[in-house]
């Protein structure tokens, strides 16, 4: 899962590990944590998402989406940040991100697929809403290229939505406040017992929520009944991999 073909040939012959990311987009920061959490060597290819450096055809001749992360590992290419996650933990050995028991596999999983379940019905609409709709906005010009470029029409609706005058709308924001608020009072309940969401340790569970808590707490989204949930995003402020996974990839958007 997550591999595809890509159109535009020149990745092919990368080698080792190449990420194409943006420093504020936290399904890039998820695998940013898991490559610094494995300690693999890495090739930056950033793309300012906010300057709109993801949308143009050779960048779509990678990802056919239009979307980051895309990662190139060895030539092969694999979108989906959850899928890429997954990949990195399963190549090398070291610095495990699983769980060993097969119900904390599947609790993982779980968590996994919840996040980007949620990605396009709740984080992206609440974070577009608060943060980036007035710097992604797209003139007539770049949406019609847009529309030439994105082939998926939950995509093409989505950014039709969020290039029009109007944006998303309190009630749509709501909505997905409630979506998020359901996700987050489960992992509370959990997070009041343990360090991590899966089995007390430290997992892809973890890697996959803590960039939607890192980037929704700086989008006005209110953790103050959430203390265990604030813990636990503190707890990994401690870790090695924050500052170069997150830190330094955050050219002041939480300003
Ligand atoms: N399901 C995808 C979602 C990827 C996604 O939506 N990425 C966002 C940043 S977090 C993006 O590229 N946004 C730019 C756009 O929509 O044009 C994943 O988990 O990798």
């Amino acid at each position: 899962m997550g591999v595809i073909t890509p159109t535009n040939e020149d990745v092919l012959s990368f080698k080792g590990l190449h990420l194409y990311h943006s420093g504020i987009s936290n399904c890039s920061m998820r695998v940013r944590i898991a490559l610094e959490e494995k300690q693999l060597p890495w090739t930056s290819h950033h793309l300012d998402i906010l300057k709109k450096e993801h949308l143009n055809p050779e960048y779509f001749g990678i990802n056919p989406k239009g979307l980051v992360p895309t990662l190139v590992d060895d030539g092969v290419v694999i979108i989906e940040s959850d899928d890429i996650i997954d990949h990195l933990d399963k190549k090398s050995s070291g610095f495990p991100l699983r769980p060993t028991s097969a119900s904390g596999l599947e609790a993982m999983y779980g968590w996994m697929k919840l996040a980007v379940d949620n990605h396009m019905t709740a984080v992206k609409p609440f974070i577009y809403y608060h943060k980036v709709q007035k710097f992604m906005r797209k003139t007539e010009a770049e949406q019609g290229e847009y529309l030439n470029l994105q082939t998926d029409k939950k995509l093409v609706d989505f950014h039709n939505k969020a290039s029009s005058n109007k944006g998303f709308t309190l009630e749509e924001v709501e909505h997905a406040k409630t979506i998020l608020t359901d996700c987050f009072e489960k992992a509370e309940k959990i997070l009041k017992d343990d360090d991590w969401l899966v089995e007390n340790t430290f997992s892809l569970a973890d890697i996959a929520w803590l960039p939607l808590h890192f980037t929704l707490v700086r989008s006005e989204f209110s953790f103050d009944d959430y203390p265990a949930i604030t813990a636990w995003a503190e707890r990994f402020t401690e870790r090695e991999s924050f500052q170069k996974s997150v830190l330094e990839w955050w050219p002041g958007f939480g300003d």
